[in-house]
């Protein structure tokens, strides 16, 4: 039986070193909201630690990358990580709720984030960013970011921006409401795993 088939244990600690980027990260889904962030993305930073509060988790982060060509292997990678940790941390996913949703608003943005931890990924993002940059951090890394974490996590994702003016504001919303969803979604509702198959792998 390989070890994502044991219960829960909701933590999980993912190194992995590429040609590009070296990542060392930690999750804790039942933590009291403290996050450790060192990496050269400091709006990647800010993002995982409004993540991190808002879903009560624990999470640090340590990681270097090729940063020289731009951020998108780092941010990719980083997300890659937290999805590998999130599905590591969850195991055969006896007991948990599995499906989370939450609207957050920040200021005038609104964000819209859905979750199935189904086992099998899938990714929507509908959002109208106005702006190419966040300050230094190209907008379409948001998406890259998401699916990264779907792809790995093998959870139904489904993110939208129901409307803004303020682009760090939308991404803010974004970022918030999948940390609250996901605290929803691994919340302990029974013992069972909720499958009609009986799996979800
Ligand atoms: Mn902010």
């Amino acid at each position: 039986m390989s070890s994502n088939m044991e219960r829960p244990t909701f933590s999980a600690a993912i190194e992995r070193e590429t040609g590009e980027t070296s990542v060392r990260l930690s999750l804790n889904l039942r933590g009291e909201g403290h996050a450790l962030m060192d990496f050269p993305v400091p709006f990647l930073r800010h993002m995982l630690h409004l993540f991190t509060v808002h879903g009560s988790f624990d999470l640090t982060v340590s990681a270097t990358g090729d940063v020289d060509v731009d951020d998108h292997h780092l941010v990719e990678d980083i997300g890659l990580c937290l999805g590998r940790a999130i599905r590591e941390a969850l195991g055969n996913k006896a007991g948990i709720r599995r499906y989370g949703e939450r609207h957050v608003p920040m200021d005038e943005a609104l964000a819209r984030a859905v979750i199935d931890l189904s086992g099998r990924p899938a990714f929507v993002l509908h959002a109208r960013f106005t702006d190419a940059r966040i300050g230094t951090f190209p907008t379409e890394l948001v998406h890259e970011f998401f699916k990264s974490v779907a792809n790995e996590a093998r959870m139904a994702l489904h993110l939208a921006v129901l409307y803004g003016e303020n682009n760090h504001h939308m991404a803010e919303a974004l970022f918030k409401a999948f940390g609250q969803a996901l605290r929803e979604a691994v919340e302990v509702t029974g013992d069972g795993v909720r499958s009609s198959k009986g799996v979800l792998e």
